[in-house]
């Protein structure tokens, strides 16, 4: 892909250098404010980050005042969020009033946020690594909406660009992320990587150095390093240069550091003892006073305008591209290089002769402009030509898909819930509809044993070019069609699942990023969803919209072992905002909950779906579904056998247990007639509920009332519920807060082991004996 090159060297790069330095002076301000300014009421520290800021300054100016365009997609360095909204300030899309407000209620978040923040933030980051991995997930998107033609017209490619810490390529989900890409063949992504050789704690390792270039050579990637500034590199082509060079060039990271934050004099002398003896050394530290030497000695390519600018814009075909730009971690501040300065924050003497420097008076501390050397007049004619700002706010809206009124499964006789899954997918595959076109598959391996079999026999495997089944075309048998093209509609992922949580984050956000509304499913085995936890908690922060189907779950999957049984993960989806979260014994539930769950990832104040799927066959109910009872599905629970209004017991139960709840309640009903069978599809969405009812009273609608007290209160107090669930038992215990009524609660509290389901089931007591023993206690009011 040709991108057009607008650069023109003079005084652009001059404006720039202006501007920069106003980025430098916001972003120190804006946290200066904060922590020193803004009253405090709590005493601690608001923080903020002006080292990591001041380190990148640089390289956002030249990105977001010249070489981005509005289609281009950015994850920036969590901890330079302050750069980026005085650009947003600077561009005129955020008033100065929200500067004064970073880390307050409903002010400029700590870290980018998609959600939070009012200035059109493409990722959220904050969690360091995520960013960056994200942008080769949502180049894949790209590509996806792209090569079929989904994107309105108007949509133009664009660069996934990520701003990265160097200390973040020490997060394993990198390189997984980028062998990932390396596969899929992604194009069109750049990672600019703030090289000022420092993590929180300290300087980082020199044996680090050279090793990146390797590692993204090796995946495909062009590395551009951006070592020496302009007046470095002069220098070096004078008398003594080349020596300067090689000390520079084997000048371990600690001592440049150290060296950068004691100043000239400190160069000085450091250069004279070890290399003053070279012809036109001494000649070349003569020229410079210690003010020159420092701004010499620091200038690195990554604080160099026009270095930065002829890189960036020597870029013009669509391979992944890595800028290694090496900076000076707090460039033109005070705590420049000191190892400890990511914490650091001016203080308020620094902070009055940082100020004089820049030229600011007293008072014009948010004015635009104030302190730069030119008419405001032309600097803001030069910011309303800026590329990145012809479009705002950038992000896109997509138009809804219409979800079917019931999705079609044949379910009879014993099936599993997942193969129901697969079959519901198989049936939507056979649609000519803009629905089925939508939804989009994924896997890490495990497309086939997730029964995602049947949906990709019909609708194919994508891939950027045509790939042939070898095994089909060899006329070897198989039940699986493996062919990939442009219009295939799953993705079939590495093992990595950390991989699968950000792909779903990707496509859950191609209606803002894209324009094209997907619907993304990802399958995985229920336990390995702890391997890419927190970039589930990301996806869900940025309201990425996906479905995540996580089968086979619990000790169900018996002789399969502990290591593949999950028994928390009901608690993980619990706990995590942003998703709803599912747990149905039989597959007209499941259809009901796939229907609601398309519409509900739609839904403004909607949000994501999962499903918790199990492999065991158990018989299906004949039963028709009219609209109030897939409301109670959705609502998360309905009664299977209605209690007596005097009844003193109810079997709750969720999912694959359901045989040995309904034969326990069979069991007891002779002597306790009365007993209601409480089925619970949705653990998570009984507790929301009860949860917003109770915020919805306090702030005065007193007749809220939560479904889960509609269907309990009525019971009264002296019932007792034993609930059951192949899964943590706090997951439904909490059920007893709601009416005030005595929980019993069996589930699994121990690694699994191998087994069959009679043995697992005595052994962790969650079989009809278990139950009816758990009954018993109950009537004779022992725990
Ligand atoms: C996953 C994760 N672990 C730990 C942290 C805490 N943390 C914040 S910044 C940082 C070091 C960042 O260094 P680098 O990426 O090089 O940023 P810079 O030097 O530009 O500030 C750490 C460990 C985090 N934000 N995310
Ligand atoms: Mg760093």
């Amino acid at each position: 892909m040709e991108l057009e090159n607008r650069y023109v060297p003079g005084d652009r790069v001059r404006l720039l250098t202006l501007l920069e330095r106003k980025l430098l002076w916001l972003s120190t301000w804006m946290i200066h404010h904060a922590n020193h300014i803004r009253p405090n009421r709590d005493g601690l520290k608001v923080g903020g980050h002006q080292a990591s800021c001041a380190s990148v300054v640089t390289l956002m100016t030249a990105l977001y005042l010249d070489v981005l365009r509005p289609e281009d997609r950015v994850a920036v360095k969590p901890h330079a969020s302050p750069v980026f909204h005085a650009a947003q300030y600077l561009l005129g899309h955020l008033a100065a009033d929200k500067l004064t407000e970073l880390r307050a209620l409903g002010g400029l978040q700590a870290y980018p946020c998609r959600t939070r923040d009012a200035d059109d933030i493409d990722f959220s980051t904050g969690s360091v690594g995520l960013g960056a991995a994200q942008t080769i997930l949502a180049s894949l998107v790209q590509d996806y909406v792209r090569l079929k033609g989904l994107s309105p017209a108007a949509v133009q490619p664009g660069r996934m660009v990520a701003l990265v810490g160097d200390a973040e390529l020490d997060e394993g989900n990198v390189y997984e992320a980028l062998l990932e890409g390396w596969k899929k063949d992604i194009s069109n992504v750049w990672w600019i990587i703030d090289y000022n050789r420092q993590s929180l704690d300290a300087m980082m390792s020199d044996r680090l150095f050279g090793r990146f270039d390797a590692l993204f050579e090796s995946v495909g990637w062009r590395v551009v390093t951006l070592k020496y500034g302009k007046r470095l590199e002069a220098a070096f082509k004078e008398p003594g240069g080349n020596v300067l060079q090689r000390w520079i060039d084997d000048c371990p990271n600690a001592l440049y550091g150290a060296l950068t934050f004691s100043g000239g004099a400190a160069w000085r002398k450091r250069l004279e003892e070890d290399i003053g003896s070279a012809p036109g050394l001494r000649d070349l530290l003569a020229r410079h006073d210690d003010g020159e030497l420092q701004s010499l000695m620091t200038n690195l390519a990554g604080h160099d305008m026009e270095s930065v600018l002829d890189a960036m814009h020597a870029i013009e075909d669509d391979r992944p591209t890595c800028f290694i730009a090496y900076t000076v971690k707090g460039y033109g501040l005070p705590f420049a290089g000191h190892k400890d300065n990511h914490v650091g924050i001016l203080n308020p003497d620094q902070m009055a002769r940082f100020k004089l420097s820049m030229g600011i008076e007293g008072g014009a501390e948010w004015d635009r402009f104030a302190g730069l050397d030119e008419a405001p007049d032309i600097l803001s004619n030069f910011l309303e030509r800026v590329p990145f700002a012809a479009r705002y706010p950038r992000s896109h809206d997509a138009p809804l898909i219409a979800v079917p009124a019931a999705l079609e499964v044949s379910a009879q006789g014993r099936m599993s819930t997942q193969e129901g899954f697969g079959k519901i997918l198989h049936e939507i595959a056979a649609l000519k509809d803009d629905f089925a076109d939508s939804i989009v598959t994924m896997s890490p391996d495990v497309t086939v044993s997730t029964s995602l079999g049947p949906w990709v026999n019909r609708r194919g495997i994508f891939d950027q070019i045509d790939r042939q089944d070898t095994f089909a075309n060899e006329k070897i048998a198989s039940a699986q069609r493996w062919a990939m093209s442009n219009d295939g509609q799953h993705i079939e992922l590495g093992i990595a699942e950390h991989n699968l949580f950000l792909a779903l984050s990707a496509f859950g956000l191609a209606a803002p990023l894209f324009g094209k509304r997907l619907l993304p499913i990802g399958t995985l085995y229920d336990p390995f969803i702890r391997r890419g936890l927190d970039a589930l908690h990301y996806a869900c922060y940025q309201d990425a919209r996906f479905m995540l189907v996580a089968t086979p779950s619990g000790i169900t999957l018996a002789p399969e072992g502990g290591a593949h049984q999950s028994s928390e993960t009901p608690l993980i989806t619990l706990g995590q905002p942003g998703i709803a979260a599912f747990e149905p014994a039989y597959v007209d539930e499941l259809a009901e909950i796939m229907r609601w769950g398309f519409e509900y990832m739609q839904a403004p104040g909607g949000g994501s779906v999962a499903l918790r799927l199990s492999t065991r066959l158990i018989d299906q109910p004949d039963r028709t579904m009219p609209d109030d009872f897939c409301e109670s599905i959705i609502g998360g629970a309905y009664w299977l056998r209605e209690p007596q209004p005097d009844t003193e017991i109810v079997i709750a139960y969720s999912g694959a247990v359901a045989p040995e709840a309904i034969a326990a309640h069979e069991a007891i009903l002779e002597d306790i007639p009365g007993a209601g069978l409480l089925a619970i599809t949705s653990a998570k969405q009984l507790h929301d509920d009860w949860m917003a009812s109770r915020r919805a009273r306090i702030s005065g609608r007193h007749e809220a009332m939560a479904y889960a007290e509609k269907l309990l209160a009525p019971l009264g107090s002296g019932v007792s519920l034993i609930t059951v669930v192949d899964g943590h038992p706090a997951s439904l215990s909490w059920l007893g807060s709601v009416a005030g009524q005595r929980i019993y609660p069996l589930g699994v509290d121990r690694f699994g082991q191998s087994g069959d389901l009679p043995d697992l089931y005595r052994d962790y007591g969650i079989n009809d004996y278990s139950i009816l023993d758990a009954v018993a206690r109950v009537c004779i009011r022992q725990q």
